[in-house]
């Protein structure tokens, strides 16, 4: 792509009403632009990373055999009624009246909804487990939206929700999610800490948050940093595997403010492995046995006829929240990195352009046709800016590889730069082998 032909919105200074840096650069690139209070425009720079986000998300979700399915954003206040939380839910619901006078509601969350999905065609033991997840927008009316995507009132969220008969089965599939988290955070090169956590208005009583550490972050976190050894490649999805997992996470302290205790904090953790830090928190999953399913009346006949009530959980990731929490993360000195497999492109071409001398021009668009051919999405700069705004504007829009085409050298080796790093002297055979090990290694 070139960026003379595409919407860019770039802006030449820090928006002032942003006060951290994933909102001021949000703004800045262009990637959204705010509606009203805590309610964005995603414009297609930022859609583009936030479809990359949520690629990797469905994928690690197809992985362990959830299924993709499609709720509405608005639902019927009736069911809300039935699990009874239409009252305890309080001023966050956004409560809406159609002209028949009807109540609806735009979801918050959908344990109710998926319920009444489950109920009307699942009737016997022998169709469970079930797991089915959704990407869709939720509401909730936050009295202080802040910090652009990262609360919102509008956000984007994966939602999974898990059916089984047993106990025991049902951990197993919350196991399964917890694994599932640990990868899908980790393909966007994010350590996500999961912490044992309260539940709120979803309710249960086994739950944990997955936080990435960021100053910015709204959640004080206390943890034992061996936790970040853990290697989570070497558990797979056998129950065995997937048990060994959770003990060996669960060895280890770590939680956020609301189930901090200072005298465990410092009888469990060594003073050296102490970590007491912000977070963001990206994740959420929990497991409430039949909180929903009992009220909704969701049962399955067991073979001798019995009815019972299905077990369920719920896991979400902020899906439009992780855009944010990538700049936090990744945005240091001035330059943004983004995971290549979130990038918005592979690599980006700066040339520097001159008026009436179209070499460079004519170099980069030879370039341009060889990374193309392989698969690379490229961005070029072909406006007629200096070269050294290209580069500082480059540094804010993220993408991780550049080749910058400078003055004539009677060469073929191209500059190429990481966008972090010093440059180096390659050929574009060398650049493309690089960029394709670096797409295909993950
Ligand atoms: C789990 C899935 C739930 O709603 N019901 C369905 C459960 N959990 S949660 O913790 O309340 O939200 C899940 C994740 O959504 C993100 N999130 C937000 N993102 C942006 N703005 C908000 N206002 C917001 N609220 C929640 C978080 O990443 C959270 O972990």
């Amino acid at each position: 792509m070139y960026i003379s032909k595409l919407f860019f919105p770039i802006l030449r200074e820090n928006p002032t009403e942003a006060k951290i840096k994933s909102h001021q650069l949000m703004l800045r690139v262009g990637m959204v632009k705010q509606s009203s209070a805590g309610i964005y425009s995603w414009l297609p720079l930022g859609l583009k990373i936030m479809k990359k986000i949520e690629n990797i998300v469905r994928e690690e979700q197809n992985k362990i055999g959830a299924q993709e399915l499609l709720m509405p954003t608005i639902q019927s206040a009736e069911i809300w009624k039935e699990s009874g939380r239409y009252n305890d839910y309080g001023e966050e619901m956004l409560r809406i009246t159609d002209r028949q006078k009807r109540e609806m509601l735009y979801g918050p969350t959908n344990e109710e909804l998926i319920t009444e999905i489950f109920r009307s065609s699942i009737k016997s033991y022998k169709s469970l487990p079930q797991s089915l997840y959704h990407i869709q927008w939720k509401f909730r009316d936050e009295l202080r939206p802040r910090f652009g995507v990262m609360r919102g009132r509008e956000f984007l969220m994966k939602d999974a929700y898990t059916f089984d008969l047993t106990d025991k089965d049902a951990v197993n599939s919350y196991n399964k999610m917890y694994l599932a988290y640990l990868k899908t955070f980790k393909r966007m090169e994010l350590a996500a800490i999961p912490m044992a956590a309260d539940t709120g208005p979803i309710g249960g009583n086994l739950s944990h948050e997955f936080v990435i550490l960021a100053e910015t972050g709204e959640s004080k976190i206390f943890a034992d940093k061996r936790i970040f050894e853990i290697k989570t490649e070497d558990f797979n999805l056998d129950v065995d595997s997937l048990i060994k997992m959770r003990n060996d996470f669960d060895k280890y302290y770590a939680v956020t403010d609301d189930k901090y205790n200072k005298k465990d904090f410092e009888k469990k953790v060594l003073s050296s492995n102490q970590l007491v830090t912000k977070g963001i928190e990206v994740g959420h999953i929990f497991y409430f046995g039949d909180k929903y399913s009992k009220p909704l009346k969701a049962n399955v006949d067991l073979q001798g006829g019995k009815k019972v009530s299905v077990k369920m959980g719920s896991y979400g990731i902020g899906i439009s929240r992780l855009v944010g929490a990538l700049i936090e993360a990744k945005f240091n000195n001035n330059i943004m990195k983004w995971p290549i497999e979130v990038s918005p492109y592979d690599i980006a071409i700066l040339p520097m352009i001159n008026k009436n001398d179209f070499t460079n021009l004519e170099k980069t668009e030879k370039i341009y046709k060889e990374l193309t051919k392989n698969n690379i999405d490229v961005l070029v700069d072909d406006t007629e800016e200096n070269l050294s705004a290209k580069i500082k504007k480059f540094n804010l829009i993220g993408i991780p590889n550049q080749i910058i085409i400078g003055q004539r050298k009677e060469t073929d080796l191209l500059e190429y730069k990481e966008i972090d790093k010093k440059s180096q002297n390659l050929s574009i055979d060398k650049i493309i082998q690089k960029i394709k090990k670096e797409k295909n290694s993950i």
